[in-house]
């Protein structure tokens, strides 16, 4: 009985190291993952791609084994739309230089471009939620990485062995939060994208209605923000371009007239 117990706790003990040393393993080496996933995986192949159908309409793209130097990567393969970058989908892919997603995506796995080191910047699509950890890892030519507003979770070491990236994103969003915490932080840095303004948008609050109309009238009039700043900064050249309806350069009531008909077409 003794002997038993003794023997279990053994057993488990190693069961744990075993463990341990595979998830380890599998950050670590994403080849040796990639060959053991697919015994486990039902791939298909379309031509330079080869893709795991997960229910008929959404794929995940599995791999990619041309030699490409500029990819496009297709919304859909065989009928089926692209939505997942599986791990380790573009590993060791030394001869790609740019690469683009498409917009169907919402999900970039572990080690996605592990060792791409032609690689010299992507833009990640809207609508990606997660990058998981090590996704640029050993990219070695990588300076820049464009990551939207829909991406809320990014996973450990995305920059593994990888130096001088520029993160573009936009300002409080996870890809800043992500890089502010990053360690190393000596090679990498955020920029913050400018928010497209949008035109008419007197207001900011990303949507043209007449109460724009009324924001420019009230300006013009003279009014003044709390913090005693005018309404509109027209000193701000994206701000002034956005709401020069008219195009001559100034803020004038002419521009509240172009903006109301403006607002008229779009109804
Ligand atoms: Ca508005
Ligand atoms: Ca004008």
């Amino acid at each position: 009985m003794k002997f038993t117990k003794k023997l279990i706790s053994v057993l488990l003990a190693l069961a744990l190291l075993v463990s341990v040393f595979a998830t380890l393993s599998v950050t670590v080496n994403a080849a040796e993952t990639k060959q053991s996933r697919e015994e486990t995986h039902i791939i298909y192949t379309s031509g330079d791609y080869k893709y795991e159908n997960i229910d008929g309409n959404s794929i995940i793209f599995w791999e990619y084994t041309g030699d490409n130097t500029n990819l496009v990567v297709p919304e859909k393969i065989d009928g089926k739309t692209v939505t997942m970058l599986a791990r380790g989908a573009f590993y060791d892919k030394t001869s790609l230089k740019s690469i683009t997603l498409p917009k169907t995506l919402t999900y970039i796995k572990g080690c996605a471009f592990w060792g791409c080191t032609s690689l010299e910047n992507i833009v990640i699509p809207n609508g990606v939620t997660t990058i998981e950890e090590y996704a640029f890892a050993e990219c070695a030519s990588l300076s820049s990485v464009t990551i939207p507003k829909s991406v809320t979770a990014i996973g450990d070491r995305l920059f593994f062995n990888v130096s001088d990236v520029t993160v573009y994103g936009y300002k409080n969003s996870e890809a800043e939060t992500y890089v502010s915490n990053y360690y190393p932080q000596d090679n990498i840095k955020f920029v913050a994208i400018d928010e497209q303004l949008v035109k008419g948008d007197a207001n900011g609050d990303g949507v043209v209605t007449v109460a724009d109309v009324t924001y420019m009238q009230l300006y013009l009039a003279g009014n003044k923000k709390d913090d005693g700043t005018p309404l509109i900064d027209v000193n701000n050249k994206s701000v002034l371009e956005a709401l020069d309806m008219n195009g001559d350069g100034q803020l004038t009531v002419a521009d509240v007239t172009e903006l109301q008909m403006y607002i008229a077409e779009q109804d």
